[in-house]
């Protein structure tokens, strides 16, 4: 009890002392990012000696290897080996929750870019050279492209998955309106500005050190060990930042550090494997394309009361992320709203494509597309707006998630109804319908996006994270955590917290790189909970230093230790200054023998969930949002431009409002991206078509929306949440979703007889299509 109240004491000290910074922090790496000093993987000074190295990968997405020839590719001038699956010490297998994924193919190849072989030479150069000259043959077999012919022939990762509350299909038959329908989202490219890569380095007695641009170190640790047979102790990963993440590097990262390390380990020599742009469009999976099918059942009153849901994701060639990604879409299933009788079932079906991987979302986008287009439909049918059907279902305390959470702390209608009125949505839509009957070479469309995201990995066993923090002689700070800088700010985060706790500037305070031997066994940075996790062991070890210093404090000053608290670098006494600085307290506590070293570990309390019932209380808390995207169609040749995106979001209590408000925009304007222009292609044969910039179009200024409005909604925050302040990264991705609606309201404003079709992204030739279907 009295540590509690202690604890919520601090709390509010922390919540009014932080309040300036909370408004003015600026990212840190802001200052080496804009001088071009920043560091990445290949800026690594490379030893002297270091070897290049060049993957070679599969011509052809499926088939049988008859025969390989290396030695053109040997006798070149420079080249030192090519490693096969035949140089792997340990285990061929990099496969992380299914063990279905060889490093390099060894009698057959499963994708096109699939890794066959490492070219180890002296330059990059000579190694791509080499890659040129091997000949193969391969014995072509049947190609699946899709996700339903796979699933027609049978072909999946693993058993399906069904979450279900309620009886839908008996609701179903009392309901008054009931539409099915069919949905397509395509894949998408991560695109990282930072490609994939890695540096390896021999240690002494065969230790091996990797830098690597990975969000989970200790993923790459632990595959690397097992691939060549070592101890993981003898393994140390390191990374400093990662030039973009998205979930490209959750699990991807691994296998280009694995190849690394194994040239390393067989060659006692520095090597380094950069993938330039076109062998990473090539080699590496995507966001999971989805074929979905639905039903949704309303009663006269717009109530959805049934919903049933069949995801259909295209996996790609191995399990990767795929069953956790699977997983998310179930969660996800029902977005924002309350659905008392939900039956949704998720098969990953394998194919021939490079195995897709965790992408911001990590497959909740995915399926909140699929309940979006069914309102859609229904909205269509019966004659109303998506708007009101929405709005009909928001989502309500107390509410029951088809997977058995109780929703708490909801803020589905607050953040709505903030929308409404804030951004004056009758004014909105009368301007929409007003420019709608005065023009017709251009008509404009508007459409509503709750989101509702869950926060946690969903794998309960995955929420925790340490903390290892190191006060100076001289009082400076450096602070170790399993959280990788991928560009959302949270080293500034962390810096924040501690700054707090011990009241100093920021400056005092170092952000160490993420490294497997000063944080260990940890879990990658995603599931948007790497400051959540990461923050909160950083509290919990600099709370116990503090209560540490106040001891040795007062017993400096002789007085009891709850009169004491430490302020703009002084040790104050009943709130009023002493002489005794922050600098000195730290030298007393030294000598003192006091350890002036923490490290605290951190486990979500609360959540847990069943597999074999699949219900249970996965999440830490949800974040909720609204976004009004209005839109600008030209009907003659189908672009169009975004007029605004006008969003309500829940942050709970901001700790870094400029960082937040960065993660909200850069979410829109993927998402954007992801339902209406990036349109990943691949061929019959399984070749990717879209393999360069200029066949794969993201997001740039000019596709930006001309308006971004974000406004805070006004909450308590949640106590697991850093400091109230909640997990951002990837909820708002999906405020993007609105985008492809509000296209298809402006089309069904100019083409009556526009037949709705959800299939994304909702490139300018659908628009196009839609807009002159007959
Ligand atoms: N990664 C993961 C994630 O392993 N589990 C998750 O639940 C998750 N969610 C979002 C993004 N990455
Ligand atoms: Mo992720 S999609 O690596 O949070």
């Amino acid at each position: 009890m009295h540590k509690n109240k202690s604890n919520n004491e601090l709390d509010s000290k922390l919540d009014a002392v932080s309040m300036s910074l909370r408004q003015s922090i600026k990212n840190l790496d802001s200052y080496t990012h804009v001088r071009g000093e920043s560091l990445y993987v290949d800026d690594v000074n490379a030893r002297q000696g270091t070897f290049h190295a060049v993957v070679f990968d599969s011509p052809k997405a499926h088939g049988k290897i008859k025969h390989i020839d290396y030695s053109k590719a040997e006798a070149l001038e420079g080249v030192e080996r090519i490693f096969t699956y035949k140089d792997v010490p340990g285990e061929n297998e990099i496969g992380g929750i299914i063990k279905d994924e060889p490093l390099f193919a060894e009698k057959e190849v499963h994708f096109w870019g699939m890794p066959i072989a490492l070219i180890v030479a002296e330059s990059e150069f000579i190694a791509r050279k080499a890659r040129g000259l091997i000949d193969i043959d391969i014995e072509e077999l049947p190609v699946i492209t899709t996700a339903k012919q796979a699933k027609a022939k049978g072909s999946f990762i693993n058993a399906p998955r069904s979450f279900s509350l309620g009886d839908s299909e008996k609701a179903l038959e009392d309901c008054a309106y009931v539409f099915e329908g069919e949905t397509f989202s395509n894949g998408q490219e991560h695109l990282y500005i930072e490609s994939q890569g890695a540096y390896a380095e021999p240690l002494e007695n065969g230790n091996i050190k990797i830098t690597s641009s990975t969000q989970g170190p200790t993923a790459v640790q632990k595959t690397v060990a097992n691939v060549l047979g070592v101890a993981m102790h003898k393994i140390e990963v390191d990374v400093t930042r990662l030039g973009g993440g998205f979930g490209g590097k959750e699990d991807q990262a691994t296998p280009w550090a694995v190849m690394a390390a194994l040239a390393t380990y067989h060659l006692n020599q520095s090597v380094k494997l950069i993938l330039n742009r076109h062998d990473d469009l090539r080699m590496t999976g995507k966001r999971h394309p989805y074929e979905s099918t639905y039903k949704i059942g309303l009663s006269k009153d717009l109530k959805i009361l049934a919903y049933e849901a069949e995801f259909l994701q295209n996996s790609g060639a191995a399990a990767d992320l795929s069953p956790a990604i699977a997983e998310r879409t179930l969660f996800h299933a029902t977005n924002s709203y309350f659905v008392p009788n939900v039956t949704t079932t998720v098969i990953s079906c394998k194919t021939n494509l490079p195995p897709n991987t965790a992408f911001r979302g990590f497959g909740g986008p995915q399926g909140m597309f699929v309940i979006e287009s069914a309102i859609a439909k229904a909205a269509s049918e019966i004659g109303v707006t998506s708007r009101q059907i929405q709005e009909a279902n928001l989502l309500d305390e107390n509410d029951t998630f088809s997977y058995g959470q109780i929703a708490k702390k909801v803020e589905a209608k607050n953040t709505w109804n903030s929308a409404k009125n804030t951004f004056n949505i009758e004014a909105l839509e009368n301007e929409v319908e007003d420019f709608n009957k005065n023009n017709n070479a251009f008509k404009k469309g508007i459409a509503f996006m709750p989101i509702c995201f869950g926060i946690s990995f969903t794998n309960t066993p995955m929420n925790h994270a340490r903390a290892l923090v190191h006060i100076y002689l001289d009082g400076s700070v450096g602070i170790s955590t399993a959280a990788v800088e991928m560009g959302q700010g949270v080293n500034t985060k962390i810096m924040q917290i501690a700054a707090q706790v011990f009241s100093i500037p920021i400056e005092k305070i170092k952000i160490e790189t993420t490294n497997t031997t000063r944080v260990a066994n940890t879990s990658p940075s995603a599931a948007s909970s790497t400051a959540d996790l990461n923050g909160k062991a950083t509290l919990m070890a600099c709370n116990s230093l503090l209560e540490r210093l106040k001891t040795v404090a007062s017993e400096d000053l002789h007085v009891s230790e709850d009169s004491i608290n430490l302020k703009d670098e002084f040790v104050y006494v009943n709130n009023k200054k002493t002489g005794l600085s922050w600098t000195e307290l730290i030298s007393k506590t030294m000598l003192k023998r006091v350890a002036l070293t923490e490290n605290a570990h951190y486990a979500t309390p609360e959540i847990h969930f069943d597999k074999t019932k699949e219900k249970g209380h996965p999440f830490a808390y949800h974040v909720f949002g609204t976004a009004i995207t209005t839109v600008t169609v030209d009907c003659t040749r189908g672009i169009y431009e975004f007029d605004s995106v006008k969003i309500v979001h829940d942050y709970g209590k901001s700790m870094s409002e400029g960082i937040d408000l960065g993660q909200v925009e850069g979410a829109l304007a993927q998402g954007i991206g992801w339902m209406t222009m990036e349109e990943i292609a691949y061929n019959d044969e399984g070749r990717l078509l879209s393999n360069a910039l200029s066949t794969y179009k993201i997001p740039d200024i000019f596709s930006v929306p001309k308006e971004v409005e974000v406004i805070p909604v006004e909450t308590q925050g949640h106590e697991l949440a850093i400091l109230k302040s909640k997990a951002v990264g990837e909820p708002p991705l999906m405020y993007g979703i609105g985008a492809y609606f509000a296209i298809q309201n402006a089309i069904k404003a100019f083409n009556p007889n526009y037949d709705l079709k959800f299939h994304a992204p909702m490139t300018p030739e659908k628009v196009l299509m839609g807009l002159y279907q007959k």
